[in-house]
C-alpha cells in the first residue's frame, strides 16, 4: 500500500538522522533559523524514495526552495527534519514529516520521530494511528488542557502576539509545553497527549503532514483567525481536540486587543 511504502521510506530516513555526527551548520535568513548538512542529505533521501513511489508526483520541500505546483495530481510537501535546532543540540525532539496532496488536498500525513521510534501515519478517511495502533484526540476542557507552543523564534514581530496569547491560554488552561517540532506538537495533540498547539507562523511542510493525522485523529486545524490552513504559503496555525479547539474560538483568545496585533 502506498501508505506503507512512504512509512518505510520515512523511517529509512530515520536512519541518517540517528546516525548524524559531525553536523555542518549553516545560517539561514532571519534569527534562528539554521539548516544543516543532514537536513539536505535526508530531504535528497526522501526526494529520491518518494519520487521512486510516485514519480508523477511534485516534490515541495524545506531545504530546496522548491514552490513546485501543489494544486494539480499528486504533490509530496517534505520537511526532512522537522525541529532543526532541536537536531543541532541533540536535544532529540525532531521528526520528519511527509504530507501526500491530491489536486491541493491532503490525502495522507506520515509523521516519523526516530529518537522514540514512533509512527504517525493517516490516510483521508480512514483514521489516524500511532505504530499502526488507532489513535484520538482527548476529551478535555481547556481547563484541564496541554497546550504546545512554537515562539515563531525565525520572527521576532511575532513575539508579542506570541506571549501574549501564551499567558491569556495558559491561565486558562493546566500547563505549557515548547518542544521545538510543530510537528511532534501536533502528534501529540492527535494522541491524547496534549489538548491544543499553537504558532504564529509556520510553513505548509510544518503542518502538511499533521493536518491530515489529526483531522483523522478527530481533531481540528486551522490558522489563528480560523481561515482553512493554506499549502502553498506561510501561516498561523492552531490546532487542538474538538473540544479544546472550539473553547480557543468561542472565547476569541485569539483576538490580541489592546496590543499593536489586533
Ligand atoms: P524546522 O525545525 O523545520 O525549521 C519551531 O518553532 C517550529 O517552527 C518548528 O516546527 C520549525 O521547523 C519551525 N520553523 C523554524 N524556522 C522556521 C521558519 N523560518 N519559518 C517557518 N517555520 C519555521
Ligand atoms: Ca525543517
Amino acid at each position: 500500500m502506498l501508505i506503507d511504502d512512504i512509512s518505510a521510506v520515512a523511517q529509512e530516513a530515520g536512519e541518517i538522522i540517528l546516525s548524524a555526527h559531525d553536523l555542518t551548520v549553516k545560517s539561514k535568513p532571519g534569527t534562528a533559523n539554521f539548516v544543516t548538512d543532514y537536513d539536505i542529505r535526508v530531504q535528497r533521501f526522501l526526494q529520491e524514495g518518494l519520487l521512486a513511489i510516485l514519480p508523477d508526483a511534485h516534490f515541495v520541500g524545506e531545504e530546496n526552495d522548491c514552490t513546485d505546483d501543489v494544486f494539480h495530481g499528486y504533490a509530496f510537501i517534505v520537511d526532512p527534519i522537522d525541529g532543526t535546532t532541536n537536531f543541532i543540540r541533540d536535544y532529540r525532539a525532531s521528526s520528519i514529516s511527509i504530507g501526500l496532496s491530491l489536486d491541493g488536498e491532503i490525502i495522507m500525513g506520515v509523521v516519523y520521530d526516530p529518537y522514540r521510534h514512533e509512527l504517525f501515519t493517516a490516510e483521508k478517511g480512514n483514521g489516524a494511528f500511532l505504530n499502526r495502533q488507532a489513535i484520538h484526540v482527548a476529551a478535555n476542557p481547556l481547563s484541564n488542557s496541554i497546550i504546545c507552543l512554537g515562539t515563531t523564534s525565525y520572527d521576532r514581530s511575532k513575539t508579542d502576539l506570541t506571549f501574549t496569547l501564551a499567558r491569556r491560554l495558559f491561565d486558562a488552561a493546566l500547563d505549557l509545553r515548547r518542544s521545538g517540532s510543530f510537528a511532534l506538537d501536533a502528534c501529540a495533540v492527535a494522541c491524547g497527549r496534549a489538548d491544543l498547539a499553537f504558532e504564529a507562523t509556520l510553513n505548509p511542510w510544518d503542518y502538511a503532514a499533521v493536518s491530515c493525522i489529526l483531522q483523522e485523529a478527530g481533531g481540528k486545524m486551522s490558522q489563528l483567525d480560523s481561515t482553512p490552513i493554506r499549502l502553498d504559503r506561510p501561516g498561523s496555525i492552531v490546532c487542538g481536540s474538538a473540544i479544546a479547539y472550539r473553547e480557543f474560538f468561542d472565547n476569541e483568545f485569539w483576538k490580541i486587543k489592546h496590543t499593536p496585533f489586533s
